[in-house]
């Protein structure tokens, strides 16, 4: 890590570099002359790179080059496409521990996590290099002799990609490796705290083989590029993961042009612990999920839902675990839990901190963390609150950082009622030794994900992901549901009768 203090200016230092744009096959500097910076949260004094302030002029171009690109790659054999996918994933793989390791230097989670970040990426990338061999369509008999009736899915033509910091490898591959297998083309506005990662990202998927045009970087801020994207009428699908309001924003936009739009969004996600659950097990489930990447996760436990009769026993242990946790630069293998990803996140915190401490009971952390070593980061203390009622400010509002409701209920229904109390609906799950109780909640949990005797987190690539309520508008990533996002059904039929034949007119009665 260096020691140099980089200057807070847009410009490039000598011994920094500078990153492009990538636009039809070309690295390429924005229209705008001007750049952004990506600094380690974990140590703002260590400046990545400077990164392209891209403009709307930038974001038409690469539509134009996608959209050009578009014509033979939609041509191109669904199988063939994949290969490219495959070829990906393996240059993911060889190229693991330093993408896990720019990542963490970059968006600061600890880099196990790291290393399953870009995990995710390859198994994505292999599950849909597959579907290119699948993408399977229906064939039913017609309902007339000498007829044929299938339908196949076809793609959508040029999909507009913003995703968010916090899976910088993993949440861009969930989306393009579908968009492109379906035989559409990309544009890729990563968030601004991640552009590194965006940029190391596309490198790969240019030597893997996607062909110029069919991949587009475009750098910058949501309101010029982010923006853009969603305005331009020759862009027919926005996939976003992100903020809620920035996600109905899109969604309002994008509507008046009736483009299709996929929205991954907040999370409150719950965990109820049940007097028969195993509490040890419990309280590995909880602190994992709740203070894994610092609690940045859409999927991270932010409430825990607790039968009244174990409400203390379950503290102790959260409380004694928690204080266990080591905070750090994520590459020290010391860190159990990394910075914050900025400024603003931290003082977002700190805000619901002290309304917290005005709703409840405080019995862990609340501080920002400045001790030796943290002192040029953004490191907040694991903080957990006891004795939260389910419509507190806390238990509600999506905080995205590590501070844990503890929220105590007499009984399972009681817990379902709380659980369910949320504008949000992505992950959810119950300790419980009970397998009647086990499949009640399974039924009776309203989120995208229910999970049994684990935490909160850790979805895996081949089932679908994504959430009801205001997590979303009804979409799913990952898993072959993935496909629906970036394809439209055509149904075909074909007469082989030789004469007219009407269907619900010439089908004879029998
Ligand atoms: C996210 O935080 O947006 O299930 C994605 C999980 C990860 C993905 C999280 N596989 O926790």
């Amino acid at each position: 890590m260096t020691e140099t203090v980089a200057p807070q200016t847009d410009t490039p230092t000598q011994d920094v570099p500078t990153f492009d744009l990538y636009i039809a096959g070309e690295w390429v500097p924005s229209e705008s002359g001007r750049t952004f910076e990506s600094r380690n949260p974990a140590d703002r004094r260590d400046l990545i790179g400077h990164f392209q302030s891209g403009t709307p002029a930038d974001v038409a171009r690469a539509v134009r080059a996608a959209e050009t690109a578009g014509g033979l790659w939609r041509r191109t054999p669904a199988p063939k496409r994949g290969e490219i996918l495959y070829r990906f994933g393996q240059l993911l793989a060889d190229h693991k521990e330093r993408l896990a390791r720019a990542m963490t230097r970059e968006m600061g989670k600890v880099v196990e996590e790291a290393r399953g970040d870009v995990q995710e990426g390859i198994d994505i990338a292999f599950l849909m290099a597959g579907e290119g061999r699948r993408m399977f369509g229906d064939t039913v008999p017609s309902e007339l002799p000498d007829k044929w009736a299938m339908s196949i899915r076809q793609p959508l033509g040029v999909a507009g990609i913003i995703t968010p910091w916090n899976f910088p490898i993993a949440i861009p591959c969930w989306k393009m490796m579908p968009a492109l297998v379906a035989g559409n083309t990309v544009v890729f506005k990563p968030a601004s705290d991640t552009p590194h990662c965006a940029t190391l990202l596309v490198e790969l998927m240019a030597q893997a083989g996607f062909p110029a045009g069919t991949v587009n970087l475009v750098t910058g801020s949501g309101a010029e590029v982010g923006d853009a994207i969603v305005d331009n009428p020759d862009v027919q699908v926005i996939s976003f993961t992100g903020h809620s309001s920035t996600g109905k924003r899109i969604a309002e936009r994008a509507g008046r042009r009736l483009k299709r739009v996929s929205l991954e969004l907040g999370g409150k996600n719950g965990i109820v612990v049940l007097r028969d659950a195993d509490l040890d097990l419990a309280t590995d489930g909880i602190v994992w999920s709740a203070f894994g990447t610092t609690g940045q996760r859409c999927t991270a436990c932010s409430r825990v839902i607790v039968e009244r009769t174990v409400l203390e026993p379950l503290l102790q242990r959260l409380e004694a675990r928690t204080s266990r946790l080591r905070l750090g630069d994520g590459l020290e293998p010391t860190t159990d839990v990394g910075p914050l990803i900025n400024d603003a996140a931290v003082d977002k915190v700190e805000s619901y901190i002290e309304v917290g401490r005005r709703e409840s009971e405080l019995v862990r952390g609340g501080h920002r963390a400045t001790g030796a070593g943290l002192e040029h980061g953004h490191f907040f203390e694991p903080s957990i609150f006891s004795r939260v009622k389910p419509m507190d400010q806390i238990a509600q509002e999506e905080i995205f950082g590590p501070v844990l409701s503890v929220i105590p209920v007499p009984d399972y229904q009681a817990a379902v009622t709380a659980l369910n109390q949320t504008r949000y609906g992505l992950s959810s799950s119950i300790f419980t030794r009970d397998v009647n109780i086990a499949f009640r909640a399974m039924r009776d949990f309203e989120t995208g994900i229910v999970y049994v005797n684990a935490g909160t987190i850790g979805a895996e690539t081949h089932l679908p992901f994504g959430g009801t309520k205001e997590t979303g508008n009804g979409h799913r990533e990952a898993g072959h549901a993935a496909l629906d996002t970036y394809t439209e059904w055509k149904s075909i039929y074909i007469d082989f009768s030789g004469r007219l034949q009407r269907a619900q007119i010439d089908n004879q009665e029998i």
